[in-house]
């Protein structure tokens, strides 16, 4: 999969070259590369953002450096097959990412990243991008941060440890694609007791069927307690 990311702040994605990321990049797994917006302007200034039309507080991305990098990296496909990019707007006034979107971007061949800054991108960007690929604008969750480069480290992360050869355990991806709608079970090992404070008799019981029932137990509980919104009935 080839990820190109556009921003003005490329160091904020330093950090993925740690983490399981790392792995899959050297391995040629994840060929993601980070660029700089202003890249693609042509003013001595290198500038990016104008004032809004009809007034407002702050200044919004100017359309004109955003259409150069999509036109430049929409036709730097991975390979023949590859069909046109995913293109993903980090976005307050995106629909919400979760693990199934996840999923269905670590399918993807190619995904072209655009992380806004001040008081967003100009709207034609959205509409031009569409004619080069699927536009995809994706909330984080409902809260704004100040632009999109920690959204989009987030999506990184959560579509990259899902593309085979990622994760180094194949099995805990088995477990979590059960998908059942419930938050998970608490972990716990060694010591068995610790600060007072024993591991559950059941998890040293050797029963794994009192095992697997008192975990989906803890399941339900805990979603009824922290996310009740996940317990339609
Ligand atoms: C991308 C810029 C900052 C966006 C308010 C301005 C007129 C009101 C600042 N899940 C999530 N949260 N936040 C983001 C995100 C924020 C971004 C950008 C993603 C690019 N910002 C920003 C919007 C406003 N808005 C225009 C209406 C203020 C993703």
């Amino acid at each position: 999969m080839k990820i190109d990311v556009v921003s003005i702040f490329p160091s904020y994605f330093d950090g993925l070259s740690l983490s399981l990321l790392g792995k899959a990049r050297a391995t040629g797994i994840v060929d993601l590369r980070i660029h700089d917006l202003r890249d693609w302007t042509g003013d001595r200034h290198r500038t990016v953002d104008d004032t809004p039309y009809g007034g407002g507080a702050g200044m919004v991305m100017k359309p004109e450096p955003w259409g150069l990098a999509l036109d430049e990296l929409a036709s730097s496909s991975p390979s023949e097959a590859a069909g046109a990019p995913t293109i993903i707007f980090p976005s307050p006034a995106g629909e919400v990412f979760r693990q199934s979107t996840a999923r269905e971007f670590a399918q993807r061949e190619h995904l072209i990243i655009g992380c806004g800054r001040y008081e967003g991108i100009d709207e034609r960007v959205f509409e031009y991008a569409a004619t080069l690929g699927e536009v995809r604008l994706v909330s984080l969750g409902d809260y704004v941060l100040n632009g999109g480069e920690v959204a989009a480290m987030a999506m990184i992360e959560a579509v990259g440890r899902l593309i085979p050869g990622v994760v180094g355990n194949p099995a805990s991806l088995v477990e979590e694609s059960h998908e059942d709608g419930l938050l998970e079970y608490g972990s716990y090992t060694k010591p068995s007791v610790w600060r007072d404070r024993a591991v559950p008799d059941v998890l040293l019981s050797g029963n794994h069927g009192a095992i697997a029932t008192w975990r989906r137990e803890q399941q339900i509980e805990r979603t009824r307690a922290r996310r009740p919104d996940l317990l339609s009935d």
